[in-house]
């Protein structure tokens, strides 16, 4: 069903809809996002209807990003923090019907890629993520909750995982059956998690959990950093949760869309200009259990995402909307590649992390 935002909802926030340009904005799988522009003076604004099929609470979002922005207005008071554009009745949601709706600004100048197109978009991209977690690195973590429930549990999403091929329509078991048993065979890294976990040295951040580079705005000229978006997810959570999912997202030519397999390769010098990015902010607060883990980082985040993809290809594609029968297959399949692609290229890029490892510790 075509989802537009009405009447009832523009007015909540203040705007006309006889005033307004509204288009379909952004390419997440989760949300609904419209870009909406004044007809009078060009202004524009991002209006989005959170999934609530997905984010169960979605007061928790808002709050989260309250006690964040808080601190950092405090802590970093020139940083850009994006927060929501409160209705007329100064509330950060607008709920009807059970839906939720938010405004936030549309950053002037401001550009996102889906891929990264050269190593500098990784460094800028990493940069701000890395930025984000060492300003909010003092912050008071108790308050927060979690948008989404263990969202980056891997012991959860593993025995997710176990379930859902027990589940499984015969069909689909079948057909996936040499791919289960590839990621049954990397189980060693939920177990791994599993114990990592809970080391009192392996900490608890504010993450930003989704650092895919669309979720950073870049100047539309420079492409230099303006700051992140898309803070669904903010929430307590592991340093391999972001770094790993930008290792994912970043350092392949194709995105987990691909079907081509071949296209598949790691490109060594995205992998350093986000470590350079990342560890540049963050590298020097990181205790020795969290730099020992900066390469099973992509591992976690790549071998996670690539059983949430065959899970819901088993379960009958229930979470990931689908353009074609075989589309979470084909994604998982992606996934799995790209963490053999990964571990094949271990030592040199563990040298890559020691380097720029060395070059934070230095500043
Ligand atoms: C979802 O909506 P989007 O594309 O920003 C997902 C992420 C996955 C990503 C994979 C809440 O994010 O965890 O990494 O798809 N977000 C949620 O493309 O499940
Ligand atoms: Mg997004």
């Amino acid at each position: 069903m075509e989802i537009t935002p009405n009447k009832l909802i523009l007015q909540a926030f203040g705007l006309e809809p006889e005033g307004l340009h509204v288009r379909k904005f952004g390419s997440g799988h989760i949300n609904n996002t419209f870009l909406l522009e004044k007809k009078l003076d060009g202004s524009k604004y991002v209006l989005q209807k959170i999934n609530v099929n997905v984010f169960r609470e979605p007061w928790i979002i808002a709050t989260n990003q309250r006690m964040a922005a808080d601190y950092l207005a405090v802590h970093h008071p020139g940083y850009l923090f994006i927060t929501p554009i409160p209705t007329v009745n100064g509330e950060e949601l607008f709920v009807m019907d059970n839906e939720y709706w938010r405004m936030i600004p549309f950053i002037a100048d401001s550009v996102t890629v889906d891929q990264a197109d050269n190593p500098k978009q990784a460094f800028e991209a990493a940069k701000q993520f890395g930025r984000l977690a060492n300003y909010l690195s003092g912050v008071d973590l108790k308050p927060f909750k979690a948008s989404i429930p263990n969202f980056h549990n891997l012991t959860l999403r593993y025995s997710a995982f176990q379930e859902a091929i027990r589940n499984a329509k015969e069909d689909r078991k079948e057909a996936a059956g040499e791919m289960i048993e590839d990621f049954l065979r990397y189980s060693d890294i939920a177990v791994t998690y599993e114990q990592l976990k809970t080391n009192p040295e392996f900490r608890d951040h504010l993450m930003h959990c989704d650092t895919k580079i669309n979720n950073v705005l870049l100047n539309k000229d420079t492409y230099e950093g303006i700051c992140v978006c898309d803070l669904d997810t903010l929430m307590p959570g592991k340093i391999i949760s972001d770094l790993g999912d930008m290792v994912r997202t970043y350092v392949c030519p194709v995105s987990e869309e691909e079907k081509d397999v071949s296209q598949i390769i790691i490109r060594e010098e995205y992998f350093e200009a986000l470590m350079q990015g990342y560890l540049g902010e963050i590298g020097g607060t990181l205790t020795k259990v969290e730099k020992e883990q900066l390469f099973f980082a992509g591992k976690f985040m790549i071998y996670m995402q690539g059983i949430r993809f065959l899970s819901d290809y088993l379960n009958g594609d229930v979470y990931y909307p689908v353009k074609y029968a075989d589309h979470n297959y084909d994604r998982a399949l992606n996934q799995l590649v790209l963490l053999q692609r990964l571990i094949e290229k271990e030592a040199t890029l563990q040298a890559i992390i020691d380097k720029c490892l060395h070059v934070s510790q230095q500043v």
